[in-house]
């Protein structure tokens, strides 16, 4: 045994630890018998933070000076233990689902009873940063999926590659996907051989895949981020659009414009690009309707403006239903937040609520919310596990709360 000189006093000199315990009553000792326990899943958890799931003889020498440390603290106070193992657990799902690849852009879906996560799939290509998001340049997608929040999370796999897609140049951005009928759908933004952003579906019997894309992008598509919310009706809807590098702005007059803005409209005091959305066919291949806007209100009922950063939408649209109203939650883009709008019906007009994740480590900020097992769940990403990296990201997730009037909390990723 080695000493510890963080240990309370008594404690330092290994051999009259035993003796000194010998005289403590017996509650005493069980209560040291629980705090190895903790003691053992805090040094599990660490490992798995190191990556060193090989080094048993780590785990062992942690733990015996662990458990040392830890004998005043539990002395001190029984609840003490309780009340860290439910914060060692919090942290847990805030851990990356993965750490031997990159992922980002989590859409969350439940499939038989099984979660399962579309993530964008980051990688290095070395590709300068710029606000065209020319640094985001991946080439295939992996789902990822999992029996509970906390478990195992296993990788699929290549589900869908970019040399597959016939009409395919470069970037594959945010996905989604989509159950109907027996058919698993996988909807993904990529840029063309042209370079403009459209929108194309693959197909397959499984939800893991292999994906098998249609030959022409979603006629009627453009930009990025799309997401398919199915109504309790069974019509399914898809969502979609991302200004800046999402090219958005391009699309004002319904035609693509190559010399337009890089940002936004540039009209500062008039309502701000919104999102799109369009009920989708029988089918859910293609467009039923032309294109909408996705309204914001303001709280006086006004569209939010385009000067409004804090809360306009800029990328990252997703859509849920919770005790009948119609949430629309989206990135802000340039001011880093999660923000989610209220609305009677999937169209909207939604009204402007509030924050739902603060920024996160990087520059993007996307999520998506599930309910599973009478819990609702954030999936959503950060950069922390490259060191910052704003291309290299890791999809995680946690527990989002309402409250009664059916606000959500706020979360900040730094409490996490
Ligand atoms: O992953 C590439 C892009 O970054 C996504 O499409 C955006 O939503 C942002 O997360």
């Amino acid at each position: 045994m080695m000493a510890c000189s963080s240990c309370p006093k008594k404690f330092r000199n290994n051999n009259t630890l035993f003796l000194r315990l010998s005289l403590l009553h017996y509650s005493y000792i069980y209560k040291l018998i629980r705090n190895l326990t903790s003691t053992l899943f805090k040094f599990k958890t660490m490992i798995y933070h190191l990556n060193l799931k090989n080094s048993l003889s780590t785990l062992a020498i942690a733990c015996v000076l662990g458990s040392a440390c830890q004998n005043k603290k539990v002395a001190d106070n029984e609840n003490a233990a309780d009340n860290k193992n439910a914060a060692v657990e919090q942290k847990l799902t805030s851990d990356p689902l993965v750490t031997d690849i990159y992922t980002a852009d989590p859409s969350a879906h439940v499939f038989n009873n099984r979660i399962y996560i579309y993530p964008s799939h980051d990688i290095e290509s070395n590709v300068a940063m710029n606000d065209d998001g020319g640094h985001f340049a991946m080439t295939d997608y992996h789902i990822l999926s999992m029996d509970e929040v906390g478990g195992k999370v296993t990788d699929h796999g290549v589900a869908l590659d970019i040399k597959d897609i016939p009409w395919a140049g470069r970037q594959l951005w945010a996905p989604d996907a989509a159950f109907k009928n027996g058919t698993y759908y996988l909807y993904f933004p990529v840029k063309d051989k042209s370079d403009v952003f459209r929108i194309g579906v693959a197909t397959s019997s499984s939800p893991t895949g292999p994906f098998k894309p249609e030959p022409q992008p979603i006629a009627g598509s453009f930009s990025i981020d799309p997401t398919v919310f199915t109504d309790t009706d069974g019509q399914s809807y898809m969502y979609f659009g991302g200004i800046w590098g999402g090219q958005l702005q391009r699309w004002q007059n319904g035609k693509y414009d190559a010399n337009g803005s890089k940002t936004d409209s540039q009209k500062e005091n008039e309502p701000a690009l919104t999102a799109k959305v369009a009920r989708l066919s029988a089918d859910i291949k293609s467009f039923a309707e032309p294109v909408k806007d996705v309204v914001i209100l303001d709280e006086a009922g006004k569209p939010l403006l385009t000067k409004d950063h804090d809360r306009r939408f800029f990328e990252a649209a997703w859509m849920h239903k919770y005790n009948g109203k119609y949430y629309f939650s989206y990135s802000t883009g340039d001011t880093h937040f999660i923000s989610y709008a209220i609305g009677d019906n999937p169209y909207g007009p939604f009204t402007y609520q509030g924050v739902i994740l603060k920024p996160v480590v990087g520059w993007t900020n996307h999520h998506s919310i599930i309910e599973f097992k009478g819990k609702w769940y954030l999936f959503y990403h950060d950069s922390k596990l490259s060191g910052g990296q704003t291309h290299l990201r890791s999809v995680k997730v946690t527990e989002l709360s309402y409250r009664p009037d059916g606000t959500i909390e706020t979360i900040d990723p730094e409490k996490l």
